[in-house]
């Protein structure tokens, strides 16, 4: 079985997004696309001599014959050892909890997250480093400077390997441990979290409903909800990772999972609902006939942490995406600790992780986490409510009216226009560039603005800059419109205009959040001509 040399030529576009490379199945079922993709990462990687990978994935479509390919790849590199989970499983935090655990070198995570899957869905490949988590830009940018010189592809003439037994298989040099897709991970859980507590409030009359969305949480939930903490079977629904996750798109949003909604909207609704997406980094909490916007989660993980064993001592500090709304700052602020901004994208919080800085971190894209890995974890923000849920005796809604309650709520929403033609979304936010200068002081819409720029971040730790990461409108009273174009699409592009606004009075608490908000939905559209950029009336999708 010896290393074979495969000549090749570059492909244009493989420069990774907010997270790694995602693009259509049927991209990366071109010749030698992926095998491109992964010979740039092993060329811009040290020499692997001596050193552990770590390789799964969320059980799309092509999962299995990418992680084939990988393995010949990563032996053709010289890696010692690959860890692969069982049948190619591997969720996203699972895979930073294994790097952690097993002081690998990095890992390689294939998933398109909450992009729908199957043979007309997306792939996707993402690689993280020894921290455990997503890799920092420089490292990103480095492997598409590779992708476009590159010439050869070195891969190991093997055959596939029996991935869905455990065990250890070679392929030349290089050992190929196949491992329990969730023992590491659960271990982690079971060092944060009150498990008896939560043993006790699954016992009672609480009922939590889980939907895993046909997604790669679910064989975590089921292990660890009904396994482990004694849940009657059947909590976790939606619990066999599906390829095209069964038709669903596995993105735990009100919209995406409005099935688990409607669960919680019945007259008999379960105390708690929850979903996770994809590759189950993403999640989303619900409570009896109310919507837990995942800024809010933030807050209130953060506001009660002590509860729970594995932040008894307290927070070092917390931080969030600039478009997640300020609800956490508020937290922080009486706290008394530090609340750091970080551009869209998980890997900006990885280095305040490592030097201590932060200890929560959060997104309004269904994301939380934490220090114990460095990937955002959905199973784990569950965990958290229930461990809360228990300590405290109080339901969801009153854990969230709690925190309105002392910091006054932040009403949010997201508009997202999708699939816009790149060349009309760019000229939206070539035009709206323009107008930065002349915002400040301006009354735009009846809406007075004190400040209008395009986000730039100076990361405390490494002092490196990224700029252009959104557009930002902030009005007197501080309410905000962030225009943003996502980076993890597939089709065209997608503008996402984030709206916040704060409101300290609690009768006008309950306002619905986009009746609350019309006045800025009225400046966005003002200002930024959306419909007129866009061609569309109404956003695809309103979180
Ligand atoms: C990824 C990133 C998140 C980001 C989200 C949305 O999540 O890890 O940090 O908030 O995409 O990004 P965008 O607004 O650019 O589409 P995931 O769950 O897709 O990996």
């Amino acid at each position: 079985m010896p290393t074979i040399v495969i000549p090749t030529s570059p492909f244009d576009g493989q420069r990774p997004g907010t997270s790694g490379l995602r693009k259509k199945v049927t991209v990366f079922q071109q010749t030698h696309y992926l095998e491109n993709f992964v010979q740039a990462l092993f060329d811009v990687l040290p020499d692997a001599r001596g050193k552990t990978l770590v390789l799964g994935g969320d059980g799309r479509y092509y999962n299995r014959v990418a992680i084939q390919t990988i393995l010949r790849m990563a032996a053709a590199k010289g890696y010692a050892q690959v860890l692969v989970g069982q049948s190619g499983i591997l969720s996203t935090p699972a895979v930073s909890a294994v790097i952690r655990r097993h002081g690998a070198s990095g890992g390689i995570v294939l998933s398109a997250s909450h992009n729908p899957g199957g043979p007309d869905g997306d792939f996707g490949i993402k690689y993280n480093v020894a921290n455990g988590g997503p890799a920092p830009e420089k490292v990103t940018e480095a492997v598409y400077a590779r992708t476009q010189q590159i010439r050869e592809i070195h891969i190991c003439d093997s055959a596939d390997l029996p991935l869905d037994t455990l065990g250890n298989y070679r392929i030349e040099g290089m050992q190929v441990s196949v491992i329990d897709s969730v023992a590491d991970y659960a271990a982690v859980m079971r060092d944060l979290f009150d498990f008896d507590a939560i043993r006790k409030l699954l016992a009672s009359s609480f009922r939590l409903r889980f939907d895993a969305m046909n997604a790669v949480g679910g064989p975590y939930a089921k292990a660890l909800i009904e396994g482990e903490l004694g849940a009657p079977v059947g909590t976790v629904v939606n619990a066999v990772p599906l390829e095209d996750f069964g038709g669903l798109h596995p993105d735990p949003n009100p919209v995406n999972a409005e099935d688990l909604i409607a669960h919680l909207f019945a007259d008999d609704a379960p105390d708690m609902g929850a979903a996770s997406d994809g590759d189950a980094d993403r999640n989303m909490v619900v409570g009896r006939k109310f919507v837990v916007s995942p800024s809010d989660s933030l807050a209130v993980l953060a506001a009660h942490a002590t509860l729970v064993p594995g932040y008894k001592s307290g927070l070092a500090g917390v931080a969030r995406s600039m478009p997640t709304s300020t609800a956490v700052d508020r937290v922080a602020k009486s706290l008394g600790i530090a609340c750091f901004e970080t551009p869209t994208g998980w890997k900006f919080f990885g280095n305040l992780l490592d030097a201590g800085k932060a200890t929560l971190c959060g997104e309004e894209s269904y994301g939380t986490g934490s220090s114990h890995v460095r990937e955002k974890d959905g199973l784990w923000a569950v965990l958290f409510w229930l461990n809360l849920i228990a300590v405290t005796g109080r339901s969801v809604e009153s854990l969230v009216r709690g925190l309105w309650a002392t910091h006054g709520r932040c009403v949010y929403s997201r508009h997202d226009y999708e699939a816009i033609p790149s060349e009309r979304a760019d000229a939206l936010m070539r035009d709206l560039r323009a107008k930065l200068p002349t915002l400040a002081g301006t009354t735009v819409a009846g809406q007075s603005i004190a400040m209008a720029d395009d986000f730039a971040y100076t990361d405390p730790v490494d002092g490196s800059v990224s700029r252009k990461q959104g557009i930002r409108i902030i009005l007197v009273d501080g309410s905000r419109v962030v225009f943003r174009l996502s980076g993890t699409g597939t089709e065209g592009a997608t503008l996402r205009i984030y709206l916040e606004r704060h409101e300290p009075e609690p009768s006008r608490q309950d306002l619905p959040a986009q009746e609350a908000l019309r006045p800025l939905i009225f400046l966005a559209e003002t200002v930024a001509q959306v419909r007129a950029h866009t061609g569309m009336d109404q956003p695809s999708v309103m979180t």
